[in-house]
């Protein structure tokens, strides 16, 4: 038997961008469902993203979600850049009077299901083989499994936010699609424990031995990064030799300031840079990682998953209510502009900050004539932060 529900967007995955997407567009009183592969909790138990920028926490503000995000998010108007005895710091406040809210993907997450329901939002959790039809009709539709049952989803767009993994991008025919990719040799072994962090901003830090990150998800929560091999066993860093790595990298100051602590999480995350090109094929489109990866290096990856999905609504938005199809066309391009300077961003910060394996003493000067320049230069510090912060939409 299969059971069959009409809708006007359907969306794949209930990640931050689909969830985004979903109450966006019910905002307008559109009729939306979406189906995720996993369970709520699976969903929130991946950690992810800490650094949002304001296209985001705009996004949330409109929406009227951002009750929490005001009480608990930590406003941020600088971070650091060390390498060696050096320690620049980059007042992203002073030089954009910009900042960034450090609030985590999860609790992001967390917000946006609460509501969901409350909202008319529908979402299918523990979505089995969800397949994607006829995208290149104006009458697309998906199958999925749920509890032995197979369900038909009829909708006017499909929406593809089922991140890197996911089946939209593999539905547009390799015609039609152009990859762009670079897989970096090196991952990020994360941690996060219940103890207050270092230093109240983040620290990006080149040390000898590999790239390291000095992050946080509130005043009593840290999040730390080292850099390892992208085979790494996680079984070869029990918590005593990873706070002690840490501490080597950071260096004396943060190191001095560390609290150690049991993690709660720990995990290692391959680095990529990625980009799909179109964003929209027929009646589907991507939007978040679904269609583009960027390393983590520049806190841009749920950050560009919100502006995509800022354009997005807005083409839908105008298609549903005044049958404008400009937006619905354009947003391919419009999209794949701003993502372009945030993959340029992330791939420039992350060369900047790790060490490379196979890499030459020519290329270590490189480096530290770069951070050097940014040290000494206003102008220097000055690009580094209106990216950070965000570009404008
Ligand atoms: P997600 O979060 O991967 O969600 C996709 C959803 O789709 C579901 N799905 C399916 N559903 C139905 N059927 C299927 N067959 C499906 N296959 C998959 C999945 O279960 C999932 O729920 O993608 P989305 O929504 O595009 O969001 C993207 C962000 O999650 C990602 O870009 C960020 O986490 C990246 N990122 C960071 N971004 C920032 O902006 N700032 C940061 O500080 C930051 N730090 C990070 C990061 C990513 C990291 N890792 C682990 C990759 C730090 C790390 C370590
Ligand atoms: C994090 O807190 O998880 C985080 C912060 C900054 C980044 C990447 C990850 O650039």
């Amino acid at each position: 038997m299969t059971t069959v529900q009409k809708t006007q967007v359907a969306i794949v995955g209930g990640g931050p961008a689909g969830l985004l997407l979903g109450h966006l567009l019910r905002l307008e009183g559109i009729e939306v469902v979406i189906v995720e592969r996993a369970s709520a909790d699976y969903v929130l138990g991946r950690i992810r993203a800490g650094v949002l920028e304001a296209t985001l926490t705009d996004l949330l503000h409109k929406l009227g979600i951002n009750e929490r995000l005001k009480a608990e998010g930590l406003p941020h108007d600088g971070f650091y850049l060390a390498d060696g005895e050096k320690l620049i710091h980059i007042n992203v406040g002073e030089l954009t009077g910009k900042t960034v809210t450090v609030y985590g993907q999860t609790e992001v997450t967390r917000d946006l299901m609460d509501v969901a329901e409350a909202r008319g939002l529908q979402i299918v959790y523990e979505a089995g083989d969800v397949t994607l039809n006829d995208i290149e009709s104006d009458t697309p539709w998906l199958t999925y499994s749920r509890d032995g049952v197979e369900h038909r989803l009829d909708a006017r767009f499909i929406c593809g936010c089922d991140g890197f993994h996911g089946p939209s991008r593999k539905a547009i025919p390799d015609s039609v699609g152009r990859v762009y990719e670079k897989v970096y040799p090196f991952g990020w072994l994360g941690i996060l424990a219940d103890v207050p962090p270092c230093h109240h901003e983040l620290i990006y830090a080149n040390h000898p031995n590999g790239f390291a990150l000095a992050s946080m998800r509130s005043e009593t929560r840290s999040r730390y990064y080292i850099q390892v091999p992208v085979d790494e066993d996680i079984a070869l860093w029990p918590d005593d030799r990873l706070w002690d790595e840490l501490a080597v990298r950071l260096g004396p100051e943060a190191a001095a300031r560390m609290t150690r602590g049991p993690a709660i999480e720990k995990s290692i995350a391959p680095l990529r840079s990625f980009v799909f090109e179109p964003m929209r094929h027929g009646s589907l489109f991507l939007a978040g990682d679904s269609a583009h990866i960027v390393p983590p290096t520049g806190a841009k990856g749920l950050n560009l998953a919100a502006s995509d999905v800022a354009y997005l609504s807005d083409a839908l938005i105008r298609f549903f209510k005044s049958g404008d199809e400009d937006g619905v066309a354009g947003y391919s391009e419009k999209a794949l502009a701003r993502v372009w300077k945030s993959e340029r961003f992330s791939w420039q910060l992350t060369t900047l900050m790790h060490r490379f394996p196979g890499t030459d003493a020519f290329d270590r000067r490189m480096q530290q004539a770069e951070l050097d320049y940014i040290a000494g230069s206003r102008s220097a510090r000055t690009a580094i932060a209106e990216n950070y912060v965000g570009l404008p939409l």
